[in-house]
């Protein structure tokens, strides 16, 4: 994938823009980076605080895969990020599904594999994805996948989860062109092996680095219900078995909440 990059110095939201570009019919690889955002988003209509010296850019993305796979899409991206975050700067980040990314306080043993914990342990966000897609005839037209990461800015004092940034897990700022260049070339990378080869290898990956305790509440507009977690399934939805029943959860249905 050829990226084009656009840059500015302040956006209302970089979502928005590359949204007006995709309709307009920009090319797969197109990518919006704004110093900051006055009126970022993230799910469900909720506001992303993005002053400067945070990662908030968002990539244009046209994936021939069916719009119920597009699930697929975000858990790729988390992991992508997870692997850029691990290998360039030996943070322990997890991936809470479906697409927030989580580091584990205190720091695991290792940052790959051995030590990673699940229970006793406090999760602050680091970052989070949010997607807006198009489709036609059930397929994608335009996938937007914003992107918000905190590397060197201030956090927010009130969150729902709470926040980290990458600047504050190390101890000192990390230059943004680098953290820019690792993200999108790690995305790249894993973008055309799920072309090329499928899912599966994204799969195995989130297995590796979700922080999702076995047993979630999962919270619908109807209430909450109590869940095991079985795992991922071949088009990015979370599996759960809620009482005699397993379910395929899809990410604008649910929120999850650790019990
Ligand atoms: C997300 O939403 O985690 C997706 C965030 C995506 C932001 C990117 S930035 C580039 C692109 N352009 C946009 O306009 N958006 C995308 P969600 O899971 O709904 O989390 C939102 C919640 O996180 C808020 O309700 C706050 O409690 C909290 N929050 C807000 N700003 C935060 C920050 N900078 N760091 C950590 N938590 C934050």
């Amino acid at each position: 994938m050829t990226y084009q990059l656009f840059l500015f110095d302040s956006l209302s939201s970089t979502n928005d823009l590359l949204k007006g570009l995709a309709c307009g019919g920009a090319p797969e690889g197109t990518v919006v980076i704004a110093r900051e955002q006055t009126a970022g988003r993230g799910r469900f209509g909720r506001r992303w605080l993005s002053p400067k010296g945070g990662a908030w850019f968002s990539l244009l993305l046209r994936p021939p895969i069916p719009a119920e796979q597009a699930g697929c899409i975000a858990i790729l991206i988390a992991v992508s990020l997870a692997r850029a975050l691990r290998e360039g700067w030996g943070v322990p980040v997890g991936v809470k599904w479906p697409n927030d990314l989580y580091v584990p306080h205190p720091h695991p043993l290792s940052v790959n594999g051995e030590g990673w914990p699940q229970a006793g342990v406090r999760y602050q966000k680091l970052g989070g994805i949010l997607i807006e897609l198009s489709t036609n005839a059930a397929q994608i037209d335009w996938l937007v996948a914003g992107i918000g990461i905190n590397v060197n800015n201030e956090l927010p004092a009130e969150a729902r989860v709470p926040p980290t940034s990458l600047a504050r897990e190390l101890g000192h700022p990390v230059p943004l062109e680098e953290f820019l260049d690792r993200a999108l070339a790690a995305i790249a990378h894993d973008y055309e092996r799920f072309l090329s080869e499928g899912f599966e290898f994204v799969r195995q990956r989130w297995q590796e680095l979700s922080v999702l305790p076995p047993r979630v509440l999962v919270r619908t507009s109807s209430g909450e219900i109590a869940a095991e977690v079985l795992g991922l399934s071949q088009s990015g939805k979370l599996v759960v078995r809620t009482g005699e029943s397993v379910r395929e959860l899809a990410t604008e249905e649910v929120t999850l909440c650790p019990r």
